[in-house]
């Protein structure tokens, strides 16, 4: 597994928290270990996924990645 955070903009309250651990707890290969507002860290299966996709995930769910690492 890998890990990655990914920073993000326009997550304001509870309410974004539980949307963006939604989308990544629905992701296949990832395993979400802490969201917060702006920020969320995953162990992912790089055979499954990769952070690009990840990101892209956490975009679709309306709340757009502002830095990976
Ligand atoms: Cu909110």
């Amino acid at each position: 597994m890998q890990h990655a955070t990914f920073e993000i903009s326009g997550m304001s309250c509870g309410h974004c928290v539980k949307a963006v651990d939604k989308a990544l707890q629905q992701a296949e290969g990832v395993t979400v270990e802490q969201v917060a507002i702006g920020s969320a860290t995953v162990a992912y299966d790089p055979q499954q996924t990769s952070a690009e996709a990840i990101a892209a995930v956490i975009d679709d769910a309306g709340y757009p990645v502002t830095a990976t690492r």
